[in-house]
């Protein structure tokens, strides 16, 4: 399936007031009042100081526009990643790098994206990865100290924060975050085996204060994003986790839940991280969310299954993108 050509035009068509719609270029232009100044030309001219003007409805507009823009051009994505944990930001890096062709949309729960990567375990600073993860940590930029057959990134945050930061940096990217996946879009896809079997083509979305108060509020419908593959990687089950197999096992595309079993970290990293793949077609899922499914071990502490099962969800989903 050939990808569709990237369109990321930044004009934004907008009405005039008289019905004509205009195209305004969003390209950032130098401040009104002068040149940009430098830190260090600022540094005891407190005096004189000043801000450039502003008028609020430009903060709104400025908000506005490009999230209304986002959301069109991202309701056809090629992909859509469920999930910001360490596993579906690592998956979204390795896809950013390889294919800038992609529109990849990124839906993510919390407000702050990152899921449980911002400590290395019982609010313990320091990360731990077994090799050969430190091929990840390389790749991205990220230093550690060697311990031999593990290496230790000196605070999780700057794991998350720098793999955050390449992910956000990509022009095909977007981080759709304090937002949930409610639901799977599904088109009909029988098989011999299964007359009632499904493909996965999107996701239902919607705004996660929303999703939490709908047994409180009346009928608040959500929004939908297209795309003939979805990754989800929505973690072990917990207040959100595991969505997209529960899901499954609800709509009976899957029989049950294998449920994550013990701790084991010699067992559950090498197993998540082979395990990583399609489970139905259209939604490959990978990371913690995995463990719930095929039963596999919870590894505890240490993170080089999250970034290494993001490699291979990258690496399947460009085999079935490339079919
Ligand atoms: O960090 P998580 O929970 O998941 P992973 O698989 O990326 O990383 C798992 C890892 O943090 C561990 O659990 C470590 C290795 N410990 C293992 C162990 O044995 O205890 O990230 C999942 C993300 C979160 O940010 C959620 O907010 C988000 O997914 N999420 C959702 N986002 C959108 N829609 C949903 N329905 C949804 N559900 C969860």
């Amino acid at each position: 399936m050939s990808p569709p050509a990237a369109s990321f035009e930044s004009p934004i068509a907008i009405s005039n007031g008289n019905g004509l719609s205009v195209k305004k270029d969003l390209a950032v232009k130098p401040a009104v009042n002068g040149q940009a100044k430098t830190l260090a030309q600022m540094e005891n001219q407190w005096e004189s100081f000043t801000f450039a003007p502003i008028r609020e409805s430009q903060v709104s507009r400025a908000m506005t526009r490009r999230y209304f823009a986002d959301l069109d051009t991202y309701a056809e994505s090629d992909i859509v990643i469920v999930g910001a944990g360490s596993c579906g930001l690592s998956t979204a890096y390795i896809l950013g790098k390889k294919r800038p062709d992609l529109k990849i949309a990124i839906i993510e729960a919390g407000v702050a994206p990152g899921g449980g990567a911002w400590l290395g375990g019982q609010l313990f600073s320091a990360m731990v990865m077994r090799k050969p993860a430190d091929t990840f940590l390389n790749d991205l930029g990220v230093p550690f100290e060697d311990e031999g057959d593990f290496v230790v990134v000196k605070h999780a945050a700057l794991f998350t924060s720098t793999l955050l930061s390449r992910v956000l940096s990509f022009p095909n990217i977007k981080l759709f975050n304090a937002t949930t996946v409610e639901d799977l879009i599904t088109r009909p896809a029988p098989t011999a085996a299964d007359p009632h079997a499904v493909r996965i083509a999107g996701v239902v979305t919607n705004w996660t204060l929303v999703s939490m108060h709908h047994d409180d509020q009346s009928c608040m419908d959500p929004n939908t994003i297209n795309a003939p593959l979805v990754i989800s990687t929505t973690g072990h089950d917990g207040p959100f986790g595991a969505f997209s197999v529960k899901r499954l096992v609800s709509m009976q595309q899957i029989e049950k839940l294998g449920g994550m079993r013990g701790l084991d970290m010699r067992t559950a990293e090498d197993a998540i991280v082979k395990g990583t793949r399609e489970i139905v077609n259209g939604l490959i899922v990978g990371g913690m969310e995995l463990s719930e499914v095929d039963g596999a071990n919870r590894m505890g502490p240490t993170f080089g299954a999250m970034a290494l099962s993001g490699v291979k969800a990258a690496e399947e989903a460009l085999k079935i993108v490339d079919e």
